[in-house]
């Protein structure tokens, strides 16, 4: 293969949603690119996408694959994303080092869900888009229909470039109105006759030109002066400012195809390699220090790792953008997060599970390798010397969370590598094992995602595994002042215990001032510090920690003692054993024995005056909140809200948004449990949401008594 220039490389990610048809676009281009000998199809299951045993299970991606085409002297790189908003960190690695998305739309279908979805991450993400209108063979397409949805949310930036003359049954034409010409195919696609537009379409195609050539010189001042002088562009003007407007994201052109009978894929193809963005017309890449990294071929060498798949027989094959220089093989890179040395002994250009040996790939190209020692998703290889980092791609907070083990115990240790191992083939899969719920906890984008997880690991690595209830991370606090003392006391034959501890709980809040008297025994009693610690505990929230022992009743070396009790006591909540939070603690008074009093006892004691007195000062449960925004068309906006009324959501507001309704609520973690399949459910898969940790609050009293009679129960059981 020829060793491609950056000016020559296009890298597009093939975005959409479920069903619209990316995986059969992917497969015609490679066709048409000669890079496979005839065209697979999804029911017969050999794309060159979706080659994966679980992809050819369920019939659809879900995992990206890097696949790519030589055409007229140029390399398209192609991420061809899974559409299941389950999946959708896939799109997330793929937009990511894609120069340009284009997004497929479902004729039949029109906008959908998940087109709203992706749209929203590639404008976060600042990346071009082209919709590409799908399935026009189709007898319910209505290409109309999707392109004024598309002007709903993109408006006067939707731009059309073609449009069918005949879609549904029998679709063989389109017209272009950028070259101003007629396509016509035969059954079997590919090359089209090339016609002259015909008079019965020639005012549309006209109408539809002018529009493009007023849009195409808004988005660069010499070209709009062209257009005033000229009153039209020339076909390589208008090439200029379509690309300038995909790079600012003025404009969306729209483009239409049958990706199963390949028709209008080949011009597809050379607009994308005419019109679309090569890597060096695109911003540079920024490192974590802020330096921007042009795509130059000249420069030092540096690939970044953006996607990891697991092959049989082969293992790892990781897959990396150069950023910047020019790889060859052979190469020794410098990892920047663990300056391990990796040898780049082979890469490939990738086509799915296919691979090409390179010995050579420039600034822009995307490509593979294996074998490495110690590198992963989101680390940046160096040449010697050089210090680029690139940041490591963020993925949606989980909406799904479960507690996993596997089915016999033998399986145990295996079982935490391969997790490992499938949170590194897709990153939105989580692992983690939480020494407070003592669970492995795995989280992801709903119980689709998990469960296919679930089916991969089963049949992959031959370990049976079972998902079940994770607990809730909850946490205790009082809500009003306390004082106890206790004394520990222990004198059986040998040197016996002796410590007491006399203190006051209150919950602690924000820049609250130090205490000043208290109340003890109906006395007010003037406390002075002598010392003050501010602790931020590691599951969140503080302990303050005073020391106000007057005429040393207490020795200051037995201080840390009292505290590691209390510590003890925080970490293991007297309520339900969940860690407590933002409590301040006085120790005031107390006594010790010359003899007697050590560590351990006032330790005890510390531990259990906290106790003692947590418990008289109206102690509450605290349960973990999200920040939930739910995305729902009109017509099921009542469901959904009836829905989250019975799961003690707060609603903040309500946004229209683009023909969907936006939902913003407060919900507790306990209440979203199975919330993704639910709304799937009620709405037919129509909705998504994202959630995020937004606070503790404290639990309703009914909640409250549930919560206590289970912890009871549980230690009565034990
Ligand atoms: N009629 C028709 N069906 C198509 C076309 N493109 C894809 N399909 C079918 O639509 C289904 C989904 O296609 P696929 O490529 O897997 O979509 P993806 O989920 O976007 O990757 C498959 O059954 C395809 O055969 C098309 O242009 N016309
Ligand atoms: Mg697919």
């Amino acid at each position: 293969m020829k060793t491609y220039k950056p000016s020559e490389i296009k890298n597009i990610a093939l975005v959409g949603s479920s069903g619209s048809g990316k995986t059969t676009l992917a497969e015609s281009m490679l066709f048409e690119g000669g890079v496979i000998p005839r065209r697979g199809s999804i029911s017969a299951k050999n794309t060159s996408s979706d080659y994966r045993p679980v992809e050819q299970e369920y019939g659809s991606s879900v995992l990206p694959t890097v696949l790519y085409t030589e055409w007229k002297e140029h390399k398209l790189n192609f991420i061809d994303t899974p559409g299941a908003d389950d999946f959708v960190g896939g799109v997330i690695s793929a937009l990511n080092v894609a120069d340009t998305g284009i997004m497929v739309v479902n004729a039949v279908r029109g906008v959908e869900v998940g087109t709203e979805i992706i749209g929203r991450h590639a404008k976060r993400l600042n990346k071009p888009l082209i919709f590409v209108i799908n399935q026009l063979d189709h007898e319910k397409a209505n290409f109309d229909q999707a392109v004024e949805q598309l002007k709903a949310t993109y408006k006067g930036k939707i731009v059309q470039i073609q449009y069918p003359v005949n879609p549904g049954n029998g679709f063989n034409q389109v017209v272009d109105v950028l070259k101003m010409e007629m396509y016509r195919w035969k059954p079997e696609g590919g090359k089209p006759d090339v016609l002259p537009i015909p008079d019965s379409e020639q005012k549309k195609a006209e109408e539809l030109h002018n529009l493009l050539v007023e849009a195409a010189a808004e988005n660069d001042e010499t070209l709009m002066e062209l257009f005033f002088d000229k009153g039209t562009l020339s076909e390589e003007e208008m090439r200029a400012g379509i690309k300038a407007g995909l790079i600012t994201r003025g404009m969306f052109p729209v483009f239409c195809v049958s990706a199963e009978k390949d028709m209008c894929v080949r011009r597809f193809m050379e607009f994308v390699i005419n019109v679309t963005p090569s890597p060096n017309e695109m911003p540079a890449s920024i490192t974590v220090d802020g330096l921007g990294v042009p795509y130059d071929e000249n420069g030092p060498t540096s690939i970044y790792m953006f996607n990891t798949t697991v092959e049989p027989h082969v293992g790892e094959v990781i897959y990396f953008k150069v950023i910047s220089g020019i790889l060859h093989e052979g190469d020794d890179l410098y990892n920047a997060t663990n300056t391990t040395k990796e040898r780049l002994s082979q890469f490939f250009a990738a086509a799915g599970k296919n691979r090409t040996k390179v010995t050579e790939m420039m600034a822009g190209d995307i490509g593979a390798t294996v074998k490495l020692k110690n590198t992963g998703n989101g680390d940046t290889l160096n040449e010697k010397e050089v210090d680029y980092k690139f940041a490591r791609i963020v993925y949606p907070e989980a909406r799904y969370r479960a507690a996993v083990r596997a089915v016999n115990t033998s399986d145990d240790e295996k079982l935490s590598e391969v997790l490992q191992r499938v949170h590194q083939e897709d990153p939105s899969f989580n692992v983690e094992y939480s020494k407070e719920l003592k669970q492995i906890i795995v989280s992801g984008q709903g119980e689709f995602h998990l469960n296919t997880m679930k089916w991969r690991v089963e049949r992959n690595d031959k370990i049976e595994i079972e998902y079940y209830a994770p607990r809730v991370p909850y946490r205790e606090t009082i809500t009003k002042q306390a004082r106890a003392d206790y004394r520990h006391k222990k004198q059986s034959g040998g040197a016996g215990q002796f410590g007491e501890v006399h203190l006051v709980i209150e919950p602690y809040t924000e820049g609250a001032p130090d205490p000043v008297t208290y109340k003890i025994n109906g006395v007010d009693t003037k406390i002075s510090i002598r010392d003050k610690e501010e602790h931020e505990l590691p599951w969140g929230g503080k302990l303050v920690f005073y020391n106000a022992i007057v005429g040393g009743v207490i020795d200051t070396r037995f201080m840390p003692a009292i505290l590691k009790g209390i510590m003890e006591k925080m970490e293991e909540g007297p309520l339900t054993g969940s860690y407590a939070r933002d409590i301040r603690v006085t120790i005031y008074d107390g006594k010790m024995h010359p003899v007697d009093s050590n560590e351990i006892s006032f330790r005890l004691a510390g531990r259990n005056a906290f106790s003692t007195a947590f418990k008289q000062a109206a102690p509450k449960i605290l349960e973990p909140v999200y920040d939930v925004e739910v995305l729902v068309p009109d017509d099921v906006m009542g469901d959904v809200m009836g829905d989250l009324q019975t799961r003690r959501a707060i609603i903040m507001g309500m946004d229209a948004d683009s023909g969907f309704q936006k939902i913003l609520a407060k919900v507790p973690l306990k209440e979203m449990q199975r919330y993704s399949t639910a709304l799937s459910s009620i709405t037919g898969g129509r909705a998504t949401f994202t959630m995020k940790f937004a606070s503790y609050e404290k639990v309703p009293g009914e909640v409250q008594e549930e919560l206590l009679k289970a912890y009871e129960e549980k230690d009565s059981d034990e």
